[in-house]
């Protein structure tokens, strides 16, 4: 017996009888073992030692070549009626699903260890957290899952004594891409994955659980699991702000919530709560507490250098695991955006040369590190009861239409707006790049359930409360033909420090048809090298351009039919109402 959960030994027996591997490992979580971990890599071939003396305890794994990005079209929601799983995901029926995947999982472990990892999403003596067990047969998912998560004794602990706990079970399987499936199984609490190494299918404690399966019990329980950054923002006085940001994977998660500010802005602090997942919970007087449920980040590589990002270049260089970047002729790791260094092999391990006109570091390279690593960490990342939150952000990547930022009319035109993000689909999953799609609360690849029914759950939370948080919407990747309009990363803080201003109602705003938008001088651009027409170019709201947008937004919700809350049609209609007027 390795614990005294009959539900979760039963599980784990069985699971080891299906997949049959030599050995069965249950992970403690101490840094011996990860240690240990390291070393049986370097020894196989999965990971490679990078340069110790310029990044010390920094490793390289070179994924399989077709298994370099989350895969959507192979995800699916398992519930037992299709409506629950809604036109925004894949579905099987459970029972199909389940005899597809034991075929799948046969005898999978053979020749390999079996790797049983007990882990608690939130600080594990938060009421907040959820715990959840996954199985794999992949060190390297341990490796990954010992940084990004709080894992080993102290969760088992917590499991024994709550008796409830998310079951995941995966495997590499063959890495063929024709037997690859990411499967979750809501109503079980389950989640079945194989065939994938690869960050978001096989790390399951991040997409697969903390949001697809939390996104459900959410749902349930009346909180929301979203796929949002948390950010404090301490201005000179010493005012602390918190922000919960949804931007689409590969959008500026990360970057927003590790910002240094400019040198303009003397005296603000920016401190990292979380970059990719937030929990968040209302409390007696409505008012959000989020936390994240992560421990670590699994961070977009390229683009991070000192300039754009002094702490996240801070963060990666050192005990990090690198994934599919390149590396220099000294052994360092290399990717596109790095500012020194001779990059001599390609992410495949192929020799490169700087003239290539190939990328170097595959464009979803990743660096996964503990969130200790970062010098902005903030302590209240432990803070069992959370941050309160005093805005939300929603944001996509888009060249065009989208201004800088707008603020919502209220809480229920924000989920309109939040509903009706769109943004250009990036390297983060498998697939075209740069398509405009819309990802409602960058939350399309990760909704566990119909979008209709998860907004009519934000809906419902302005019959509930009178202290809720502002809702925003920005665009840091507004273009002209020269490139982007808005030096983004730091200078960020700038829109930031508007929206706090806006949250403390100290200062007005003009009223257009889809928000309302800074007044000219209110956006402070002191130090800032922008034209004045690009600044008016970054708050253009061109009616006819937003009425289309207005149509297509529609034509997205008819997917949804008689489900779609009707609050959310009227919020649309009067939109297009008042841009029809204009
Ligand atoms: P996921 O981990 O996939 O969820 O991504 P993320 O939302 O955390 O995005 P991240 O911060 O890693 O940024 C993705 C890419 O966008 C990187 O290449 C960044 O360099 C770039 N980026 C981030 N913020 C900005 C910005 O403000 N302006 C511009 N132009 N690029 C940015
Ligand atoms: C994302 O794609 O949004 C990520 C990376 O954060 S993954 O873990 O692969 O989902
Ligand atoms: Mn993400």
């Amino acid at each position: 017996m390795n614990t005294t959960n009959k539900e979760l030994q039963n599980w784990v027996d069985q699971v080891a009888k299906l997949t049959n591997p030599t050995a069965v490992h249950w992970c403690d979580g101490s840094n011996q073992e990860y240690q240990n971990f390291i070393a049986q890599m370097l020894e196989s071939g999965d990971l490679l030692k990078l340069n110790h003396e310029t990044f010390p305890n920094c490793y390289l794994h070179r994924s399989d070549q077709t298994d370099v990005a989350r895969v959507e079209h192979l995800t699916f929601i398992c519930t037992s009626k299709q409506e629950d799983a809604g036109p925004n995901n894949n579905w099987m029926d459970p029972d199909e699903a389940h005899s597809k995947l034991d075929n799948l999982f046969k005898d999978c472990m053979s020749g390999r260890t079996m790797y049983v990892i007990p882990y608690c999403l939130g600080p594990i003596d938060s009421v907040y957290s959820r715990c959840g067990v996954e199985i794999t047969d992949s060190p390297y998912v341990v490796a990954n899952m010992f940084l990004m998560t709080r894992m080993g004794t102290k969760a088992l602990q917590r499991i024994e004594t709550e008796n409830k706990f998310v079951k995941g079970m995966h495997s590499i399987g063959d890495l063929n891409p024709e037997k690859r499936f990411i499967m979750h199984f809501p109503e079980e609490l389950t989640i079945r994955s194989i065939g994938s190494g690869y960050g978001g299918n096989a790390l399951l404690g991040k997409k697969c659980h903390a949001l697809r399966i939390a996104s459900w019990q959410a749902l349930k329980e009346k909180w929301l699991a979203e796929h949002m950054l948390i950010v404090e923002i301490e201005n000179p006085e010493g005012d602390k702000f918190y922000i919960a940001a949804a931007f689409p994977s590969a959008c500026g998660k990360t970057n927003l919530a590790m910002l240094i500010p400019p040198d303009t802005y003397p005296g603000w602090k920016v401190r990292t709560i979380g970059d990719d997942i937030a929990w968040l919970h209302m409390d007696n007087s409505g008012r959000f507490w989020a936390i994240n449920p992560e421990a670590g980040y699994f961070g977009v590589v390229p683009g991070t250098n000192q300039d754009t990002n002094q702490n996240a270049y801070e963060t990666l260089k050192r005990d990090a695991i690198y994934t599919n970047v390149g590396i220099t002729d000294n052994n360092e790791p290399w990717w596109e955006g790095k500012l020194e260094g001779n990059p001599t092999k390609d992410w495949k391990g192929d020799d490169y040369s700087s003239d290539s006109n190939q990328d170097c570091a595959h464009p979803n390279s990743r660096f996964t590190v503990s969130a200790k690593n970062n010098p902005g960490y903030s302590e209240l990342a432990d803070s069992p009861s959370g941050v309160p939150i005093c805005a939300i952000i929603f944001g996509g990547r888009r060249s065009e239409l989208a201004p800088l930022v707008y603020e919502a009319k209220d809480w229920n035109h924000g989920v309109l707006v939040g509903a009706s993000v769109g943004s250009e689909t990036t390297a983060a999953a498998a697939g075209d790049v740069g398509i405009v799609r819309r990802d409602p609360m960058a939350m399309k690849p990760f909704c566990g359930y119909n979008f209709a029914d998860y907004w009519r759950h934000w809906l419902s939370f302005s019959e509930q409360s009178q202290n809720l948080p502002k809702i925003f919407h920005v665009n840091w990747f507004r273009k002209n033909d020269q490139g982007f309009l808005w030096p983004g990363f730091g200078e960020n803080l700038r829109v930031l420090d508007w929206i706090i201003q806006r949250c403390q109602n100290k200062i007005d705003a003009k009223e257009t048809p889809i928000g309302y938008v800074p007044i000219k001088g209110d956006i402070d651009t002191s130090g800032l090298d922008i034209a004045d027409e690009n600044l008016d170019a970054l708050f253009t709201i061109d009616p006819d351009q937003w009425l289309a947008e207005m149509n297509e937004i529609k034509e997205y919700f008819n997917e949804f039919g008689e489900r779609l809350p009707k609050q959310l049609l009227n919020e649309h209609a009067k939109v297009v109402d008042a841009l029809s007027k204009k």
